[in-house]
């Protein structure tokens, strides 16, 4: 009966572990950290919220930029960001913007509810990753084919379909959006309205992606404005001091 009991439980721990795949004890929030990524945004929103938290380095690897396997132990995606806060591993940008702001933010950099601000919040803390990254992340892939050394015949062929793709989806997509973004800066200075929100550290990513390869530049000056903002806040560069080398 306690052995089945036993069995039980520890069929019930594994379950959870799949669905919520690792615990930890340290009570102090973990930033598993890969240089130069996406998980830049998180140290910056926990310097914003005055939070302590420790760093884990993960260093990508130099030929294929992708993450080290260690990283698959703190989720089976292997992704980063992904933190971990006592018991609990969250990964994906968005859910750690949401989950820090509603566990640790007091209300601070999130707009009041029912306002026309926390709809924009929410609209754009999806936007970045929903909408603004996949054409940027199809843009690098197309940019790396297309700098890949092949003999010919293939490298032809490789370059007529890069370039067609490129001026006839990538390019179009990505200046829709860059225009999009630039209008509406142009209304407000920041993605929500008049406060400066956790929205805006969830935009910084496809904003300077987009400046260090994609075209985005002083043509859109209110994109341009945004980022030199964001670049000087005490905040984001204590983050860079944490983080370290950030190419963007
Ligand atoms: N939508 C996810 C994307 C996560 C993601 O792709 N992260 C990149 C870093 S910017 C990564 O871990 N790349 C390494 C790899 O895929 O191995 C998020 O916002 O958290």
């Amino acid at each position: 009966m306690i052995k089945a009991g036993r069995e039980e439980s520890r069929a019930r721990r594994e379950h959870e572990q799949t669905l919520h795949p690792r615990r930890y004890t340290s009570s102090m929030i973990t930033v598993h950290h890969l240089n130069n990524s996406r998980s830049q945004r998180v140290l910056w929103l926990l310097e914003e919220l005055g939070v302590p938290y420790d760093v884990k380095r993960y260093e990508r690897d130099p030929k294929t930029m992708l993450a080290p396997p260690a990283l698959l132990s703190v989720h089976p995606l292997g992704k980063s960001p992904v933190i971990t806060d006592g018991d609990l591993t969250v990964a994906e940008s968005g859910a750690i913007v949401e989950y820090l702001i509603d566990k640790y933010g007091a209300g601070r950099l999130i707009p009041r509810a029912g306002t026309p601000e926390r709809l924009r919040y929410t609209y754009w803390l999806h936007y970045a990753e929903g909408s603004a990254m996949p054409p940027l992340l199809i843009k690098l892939i197309f940019d790396r084919v297309a700098s890949t050394p092949m003999p010919w015949p293939f490298s032809a062929v490789s370059r007529r379909i890069t370039t067609g793709v490129q001026s006839a989806f990538i390019g179009p997509q990505l200046a829709r959006h860059l225009d999009f973004m630039e209008s509406e800066l142009s209304a407000r200075p920041w993605f929500a309205g008049a406060e400066f929100t956790a929205a805006d550290v969830q935009m910084s990513f496809p904003l300077e992606a987009a400046a260090k390869r994609a075209g985005l530049n002083l043509s859109r000056p209110h994109l341009m404005g945004f980022l030199g903002r964001i670049h000087a806040r005490d905040a984001y560069k204590r983050a860079l001091e944490r983080g370290g080398a950030y190419d963007f």
